[in-house]
């Protein structure tokens, strides 16, 4: 039997087999078997390399537009940035990923609209699961949704997940300490609802033989696997709807409504008209707070404050992080720095390198000659 098949056959048995404390143990260690044998057979594949959509990451941040052909990514990524993509009235108008660039409050943002998601892409038909591998690189995912298909969003959260794209999800808290004797050792911080059994089977099918293992949160096998595995990508994401300049008013309830049915409050989606080009700023505001990104204005000797061209560094960054994003030289000729603003005690507070900056501060470097 050949790999596919294997895992066809693997899939078939999970999906006959009911859930239940019994059969919880088998499905585990069936789970564990999948998710090593698509493993194995994504290696095969891309052994000949040829990932033709890797897109270079600049600017402060990157972030993936992902939907439906003809939802209207085209015409955003153009309304919000220098690009000038194709727009099409039909569909699958664009087929390669276009970059954008969207300057927004002082941070240059990478925008990429990447091509419409067709049923399967995630499974390798066409081209789909490549050009959906730029996704992975992105830091903020924002859904795309026309106005009257509001349903398509349950698949495109399918789609990035058969990629391994974990949306708005955690890190699952599960770490594990290989030894050389004594089994498994399993310690947990929280009730589990799984068996002991079930877990150290799961992790023997990933082929751990003695380990010390810990889990800091209540996991089910399908976090448990993620936990063991190092290829999952944790991604936040916000959803736009598009193309509400062709509803009437009375209809935007019905669009709610759609929204709060998969777990989406109509308050956290931004509403646009990408052609009309309403609702942009707002949208714009929207992924910046969800970058979680802060700007630091920079106080040079002679020049004074540069309130244009903030440095922008993720939130909880320190000085260090603010002078190596700076570059050059000033790391070997840091001594100290001076700080004003919302992370100061007053103005011009003299802080170390761990000093954690805010939105809105003013550093000063006090370099070494
Ligand atoms: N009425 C209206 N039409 C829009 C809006 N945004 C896009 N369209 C139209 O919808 C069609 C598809 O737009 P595109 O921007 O090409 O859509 P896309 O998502 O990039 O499509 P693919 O590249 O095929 O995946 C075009 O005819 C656009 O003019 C909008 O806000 N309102
Ligand atoms: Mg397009």
């Amino acid at each position: 039997m050949g790999l596919e098949e294997e895992i066809e056959a693997i899939e078939e048995e999970i999906a006959n087999t009911p859930y239940n404390k019994s059969t919880e143990a088998h499905i585990g260690r069936l789970k564990a078997k999948l998710a090593e044998k698509k493993e194995k057979l994504e290696n095969q594949s891309s052994a000949g390399g040829g990932h033709g959509y890797a897109v270079e990451k600049t600017g402060d941040a990157t972030v993936a537009l992902v939907g439906f052909p003809s939802v209207g990514k085209s015409s955003l990524l153009n309304a919000l940035t220098n690009a000038d993509s194709e727009i099409g009235e039909y569909e699958f108008t664009t087929l390669d990923v276009n970059p954008g660039m969207c300057k927004h409050r002082g941070a240059n943002i990478q925008i990429l609209d990447v091509p419409g998601l067709i049923e399967g892409a995630a499974s390798g038909r066409g081209d789909g699961q490549q050009v959906l591998s730029v996704v992975r690189n992105a830091d903020l995912i924002v859904f795309v949704l026309s106005v009257f298909e509001i349903e398509q969003y349950d698949r495109l959260r399918e789609e990035l997940y058969d990629i391994k794209i974990r949306v708005d999800e955690q890190p699952p808290r599960v770490t594990v300490r290989p030894k050389h004797k004594d089994g498994i050792k399993l310690t947990s911080s929280a009730d589990q609802d799984l068996d002991e059994e079930t877990i150290k089977d799961v992790l023997r099918e990933h082929g751990y033989v003695n380990a010390d293992v810990n889990l800091g949160e209540r996991v089910d096998i399908d976090r448990l696997i993620d936990g063991l595995m190092d290829n999952r990508e944790y991604i936040p994401s916000i959803t736009c709807v598009n193309k509400v300049d062709l509803i009437d008013p009375d209809y935007k309830e019905t669009v709610d409504e759609r929204l709060r049915e998969r777990d989406l409050d109509p308050e956290e989606v931004t509403f646009i008209s990408a052609e009309a080009e309403r609702g942009l700023e707002a949208f714009k505001d929207r992924m910046w707070e969800n970058l979680g990104l802060i700007r630091v204005y920079m106080d040079k000797p002679g020049r004074g404050v540069d309130w244009d061209e903030p440095l922008v560094v993720e939130a909880g960054a320190t000085v260090a992080d603010a002078v190596e994003k700076l570059g050059g030289d000033f790391e070997e000729r840091f001594r100290f720095a001076r700080v004003s603003g919302p992370s100061a005690t007053h103005d011009e507070q003299q802080v170390g390198d761990g000093h954690v900056l805010e939105d809105g501060d003013v550093l000063k470097l006090i370099l070494r000659r």
